[in-house]
C-alpha cells in the first residue's frame, strides 16, 4: 500500500531547530518492513502543500501525529487532503493518547478524522494497515464510509484505537497492550526525512550548526508519577532495549549515517542502572566512545551515582540534563518528584566531578509556587551552577493532575490548543496568590540573574559555542532577559 505520515507544520518558536520526527521515523519503519510505500510529509521542513502531496503519490492511507498545540493544526490538514482524496485518516500521537479528558473521542469526533491511535503506535498501525488491506482487496472501488460502516466489522477488536463509524457513533475499543520486547523493532526510517533540511537533527547538542546528529531512544515510558508531565498519564510503561541492541543503532549511526553526535531522547534512562554499565561497556569495547552523546531530557538525579556517570563519561556521554524542577523542598514533594534538594544537589556535584557537563530544567509557577518558593528556584539554580539553565513557566498540560487542580481552584490563560506551549514568556493560568504578572517577573528575572553573573559572563565567552552561534545565541538572551523582548 501507499502510506502518508506526516508532522503538521508547528508554529515555529524563535530558534527552535528541526529534528526529524522520532515516532514517525518509527511508524515508518514498520510500515516498510510490510512492504508499504512510505512517503513523509515533515511540514517543518516542507515547502509543498500537502494536498499537492496527496493527489500526487494518492495513498491509501494517512497518519498524522500531533501532541497538544499541533493537533488543530492536524485537523486542518486531514480536512485539506479529505477535500482532494477519498482516503481514511488516521490520527496518532501525545495528544490524542490522553484518554482522561477524552481527546480521543474530541478528534475521533471530527468529520476529516476517521481512527484514533491511542499509545505506543507501531503495532497498532500495522494491523490497522493489513485490515484495510484486507478490505481492500474485496472491494471494486474504494470508499472511506464503506470501510467504517458498522457492518463491515472491520474495527471492532481492533486494541488501542478510537473510531466513529460511517453512522456517526464513536467507539473506544480497549487499550492495546505495550510492545513488550522494543529490541523487536526495525531501526527509525531516517532515509525517507530529507535529511539535509534539518537545521540540527539534535537540538539540545550545542554543536555547530549542520552537524550531523541523531536520536535514539533506548527505553520507552515512565515508572514515575510526576503531576505535571504527560508521560505520566499516558498508557506508556517503562520498558528498555537491551544494551547490545541499543549497540547495534548506535554503530548504525555512527558508521552507516555518520553521526557526529547523538542525544538519548528516553524520558528516564537510568531506571536500571545495570542497563547502562553494560551499554558503556559496550561503547568503550567498540571505540564508539569517541561519538559523543547526551541525554537531553534528564536522568534521574536519585538514580545517577558517581560510578554510573563516571563510566558513561568514559563511554563518550558529554552532557547529562537534571529535571531539578525547584528549589523548594515542599513543592518538590507536592509535585510527586519524589527526590530531595540533597540528592539533586550530590547529582550535580558528581556529575561535575567526573567531568559531564550538566543540564537542569527548572519549572516556575508550580501550584503552591510563592514569590518565596519561586526565588528559590532561582537560587538553587544559582548555587547548582549547569553549564545550561532552562526555566519553562508550568504549563498544564491536559489529563495531568496539575491540569484538574488548576480547572477546579484557577484559570487557564490559554485558549485553544495551540497555546499549549511553554516557550513563549508567558504565564498559562493563575490560581490563587500565583498570578501571571508575579510568574512572568520571576522567568524573565531567573534568566537574568542565572546567566548574567560576572562568572557566567565570563564562561560563555570562553566558550568556542558561543561564538560559532554568535547570532542564536544573541537573539536567545535578547528574548529571555529583556523585559517584553519574548515576541
Ligand atoms: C524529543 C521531544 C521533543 C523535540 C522533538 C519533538 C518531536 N515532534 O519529536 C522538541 C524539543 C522539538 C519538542 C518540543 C515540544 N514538546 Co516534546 N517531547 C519530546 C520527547 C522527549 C520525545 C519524543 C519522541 O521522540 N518520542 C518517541 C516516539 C517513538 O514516540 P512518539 O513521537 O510519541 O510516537 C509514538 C506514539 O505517540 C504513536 N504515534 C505518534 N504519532 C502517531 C501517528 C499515527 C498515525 C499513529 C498511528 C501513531 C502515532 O506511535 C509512535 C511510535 O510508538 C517527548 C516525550 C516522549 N517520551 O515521547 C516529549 C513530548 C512529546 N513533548 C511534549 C511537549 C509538551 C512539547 C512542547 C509543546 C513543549 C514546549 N516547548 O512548549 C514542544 C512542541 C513543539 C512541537 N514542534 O511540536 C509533551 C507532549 C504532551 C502533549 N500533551 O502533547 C511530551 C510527551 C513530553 C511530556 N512528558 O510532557 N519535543
Ligand atoms: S520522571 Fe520525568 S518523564 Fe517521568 S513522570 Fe516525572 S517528569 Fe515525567
Amino acid at each position: 500500500m501507499r502510506i502518508l505520515l506526516i508532522n503538521p507544520k508547528f508554529r515555529p518558536p524563535i530558534d527552535t531547530r528541526t529534528t526529524p520526527h522520532l515516532g514517525l521515523a518509527y511508524l515508518a519503519a514498520v510500515s516498510e518492513q510490510r512492504g508499504d510505500e512510505v512517503r513523509i510529509y515533515d511540514g517543518d521542513v516542507e515547502e509543498q502543500p500537502v494536498d499537492l502531496l496527496a493527489r500526487e503519490f494518492r495513498p491509501h492511507i494517512v497518519g498524522i501525529t500531533a501532541n497538544t498545540p499541533q493537533v488543530m493544526a492536524a485537523w486542518r490538514i486531514a480536512a485539506s487532503i479529505k477535500e482532494v482524496l477519498d482516503v481514511p485518516v488516521v490520527l496518532g500521537g501525545p495528544h490524542v493518547s490522553v484518554t482522561n479528558e477524552d481527546l480521543d473521542l474530541e478528534s475521533a469526533g471530527r468529520s476529516e478524522v476517521d481512527i484514533v491511535v491511542r499509545g505506543e503506535g507501531e503495532t497498532i498501525w500495522i494491523e490497522l494497515c493489513n485490515r484495510l488491506q484486507g478490505f481492500l482487496r474485496d472491494q471494486e472501488s474504494f470508499s472511506t464510509a464503506a470501510l467504517m460502516d458498522p457492518a463491515a466489522a472491520v474495527w471492532q477488536d481492533l486494541r488501542g484505537i478510537t473510531y466513529r463509524s460511517s453512522d456517526g457513533e464513536l467507539h473506544r475499543n480497549p487499550d492495546h497492550p505495550p510492545i513488550a520486547d522494543l529490541d523487536q523493532l526495525p531501526w527509525p526510517a531516517y532515509h525517507l526525512f530529507k535529511m539535509e533540511r534539518y537545521t540540527n537533527l539534535q537540538p539540545t547538542v550545542d554543536r555547530v550548526e549542520g552537524s550531523r546528529s541523531f536520536s535514539l531512544m533506548s527505553s520507552r515510558g515512565c515508572p514515575y508519577r510526576c503531576s505535571y508531565c504527560s508521560q505520566s498519564i499516558m498508557p506508556v510503561k517503562w520498558r528498555a532495549r537491551s544494551p547490545e541492541n541499543v549497540l547495534a543503532e548506535w554503530r548504525h549511526l555512527v558508521e552507516d549515517l555518520g553521526a557526529e553526535e547523538i542525544g538519548v531522547l528516553d524520558d528516564s534512562a537510568n531506571i536500571q542502572r545495570e542497563r547502562l554499565h553494560a551499554l558503556s561497556d559496550l561503547l568503550i569495547e567498540h571505540k564508539l566512545n569517541h561519538v559523543p552523546w547526551i541525554f537531553v531530557n534528564g536522568i534521574r538525579a536519585n538514580l545517577a551515582d558517581r560510578e554510573l556517570l563516571a563510566h558513561m563519561k568514559a563511554a563518550g556521554l558529554k552532557r547529562t540534563a537534571f529535571g531539578v524542577e525547584s528549589g523548594d523542598e515542599a513543592i518538590l514533594h507536592s509535585i510527586s518528584k519524589r527526590i530531595d534538594l540533597d540528592t539533586i544537589r550530590q547529582a550535580f556535584v558528581d556529575a561535575k566531578e567526573v567531568g559531564v557537563e550538566t543540564i537542569g530544567f527548572f519549572i516556575l509557577g508550580l501550584p503552591g509556587d510563592t514569590e518565596e518558593t519561586m526565588e528559590r528556584t532561582i537560587r538553587f539554580a544559582i548555587e547548582l551552577d549547569p553549564l545550561v539553565a532552562n526555566f519553562s513557566m508550568m504549563t498544564p498540560f491536559p489529563g495531568t493532575s496539575v491540569y484538574q487542580q488548576v480547572k477546579r481552584e484557577g484559570k487557564l490563560l490559554m485558549e485553544t490548543w495551540e497555546d499549549y506551549v511553554f516557550f513563549e514568556g508567558q504565564a498559562r493560568f493563575e490560581m490563587g496568590e500565583l498570578t501571571a504578572e508575579l510568574v512572568e517577573r520571576k522567568w524573565r528575572e531567573a534568566y537574568r540573574r542565572f546567566y548574567l553573573r560576572p562568572s557566567r559572563i565570563l564562561r560563555t565567552l570562553l566558550r568556542k559555542e558561543t561564538w560559532l552561534q554568535l547570532p542564536r545565541t544573541v537573539r536567545m538572551a535578547w528574548r529571555t532577559v529583556m523585559p517584553g523582548g519574548r515576541q
